[in-house]
């Protein structure tokens, strides 16, 4: 059966969205039809429609999503009708040596969803009339319905709230697991975080949960950085007024310990370098444009024995990973409830981006 919806799509770089019917056929073999119940403003889906990053257009937006199962093709077995669910944006294959490894997220099944915005089997599941229109990140979650592989939907419990879930599944996995997954902060290091945006203020979440000593949020927005606060940081650093590098190895005495770029510019991966002190980490986690290159000092790499690296998806391992972040914030210790500060109706998506940009939102959902 094919299903006509509402669905936010990106013609162009530089057009808003258009939120307009499109059909969706039923899913395949191997995959799902889920009912979305809300879908996170994530600044990346901003870095397509800026044309920062280049994907296959036109495309359903839309990669922080959880809804509800309605229809499952042929040979699924991993979920069914009713099924809550989080959607995953890097689906893996769960055989290759990559997941195998425990490194699901560099999964090269993944890799070919996203740079071809179709289905496994070469094909799309969303057009307008004649037109084929791709589906983002194998997710395509700005829109009523979604079709999309099993391999990217993770079943979760019904006691959490579907909007939280969504953000489960990208910042709140992205920023927490950049800390918890890639770096592996210890606890009474001092990390800092440069950028605390949706994404960002996950990573201040997470050195809590590590049990980081000193938390130094920066940002150029001074609203971002009381909610830093609010979040956990312990020390703010005003991007706009002062010297992130000199500030951060004030605060740290002789630097810190781990260093989290949160943002995807050049300047601010440089910034995390310099800020560590010797034996230091700083994670990438922004992505830049397509020829952005960082300045690293190499003398400073090897004599202080620094590293940089980078962090996708919080290098997670899905089935381990996200049973345990609900479980935390069942507990209450990672407070979700407040980092969702606001809904919106799908029609009014470009003004979700819009308070994005101006910084009035933590981080808020469209609900289809
Ligand atoms: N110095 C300090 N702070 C800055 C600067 C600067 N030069 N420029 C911007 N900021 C602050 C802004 O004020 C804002 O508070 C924050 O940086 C950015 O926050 P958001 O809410 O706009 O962005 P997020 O948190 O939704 O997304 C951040 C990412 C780094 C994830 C995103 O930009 C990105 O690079 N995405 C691509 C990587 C990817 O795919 N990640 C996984 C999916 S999210
Ligand atoms: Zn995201």
């Amino acid at each position: 059966m094919i299903a006509c919806m509402r669905a936010a799509v990106l013609y162009e770089p530089g057009q808003p969205l258009r939120v307009e019917e499109v059909e969706l056929d039923a899913p395949r073999g191997g995959e799902v039809r889920v009912r979305v119940a809300a879908a996170g403003v994530c600044h990346s889906d901003y870095h397509y429609m800026r044309g920062d990053l280049v994907g296959q257009l036109p495309a359903v937006l839309g990669h922080e999503g959880a809804g509800v199962v309605e229809e499952v093709g042929a040979g699924v077995t991993g979920v069914r009708p009713g099924d809550h669910v989080v959607l995953l944006w890097r689906t893996s294959c769960g055989r290759c040596d990559y997941c195998s490894s425990g490194r699901p997220a560099l999964c090269p099944r993944g890799l070919a969803l996203r740079a071809t915005g179709r289905m496994p089997d070469g094909t799309s599941r969303l057009r307008r009339g004649d037109l084929e229109i791709r589906h983002f990140l194998g997710v395509s979650c700005f829109a009523e319905q979604t079709v999309c592989s099993e391999r990217a939907v993770l079943r979760i419990p019904e006691d959490v709230p579907l909007a939280i879930a969504a953000l489960a599944g990208c910042s709140v996995m992205t920023g927490v697991g950049a800390v918890v997954n890639t770096a592996r902060v210890e606890p009474g290091s001092t990390v800092l975080v440069i950028g605390a945006g949706g994404v960002g203020l996950c990573a201040i979440m997470g050195a809590v949960l590590a049990g980081a000593g000193r938390i130094i949020a920066a940002d150029l927005n001074p609203a971002k950085l009381e909610l830093a606060t609010s979040f956990g940081a312990t020390d703010v650093i005003d991007a706009s007024r002062e010297d992130v590098v000199q500030a951060a190895r004030e605060l740290s005495g002789d630097g810190v310990h781990y260093a989290f770029e949160v943002i995807g510019l050049a300047e601010t991966v440089t910034q995390a370098v310099r800020s560590l002190r010797a034996g230091g980490t700083a994670v990438a986690v922004g992505v830049a444009p397509t020829s952005a290159t960082a300045q690293v000092g190499l003398q400073e790499l090897v004599l202080q024995e620094k590293t940089l690296k980078g962090s996708i998806y919080g290098s997670t391992r899905p089935e381990l990973d996200f049973p345990r972040l609900f479980d935390l914030y069942r507990r209450g210790r990672l407070p979700l409830d407040r980092l969702l500060t606001r809904e919106w109706p799908l029609e009014q998506i470009n003004e979700a981006y819009e308070a994005m940009l101006a910084g009035t939102v933590a981080r808020s959902v469209v609900v289809p």
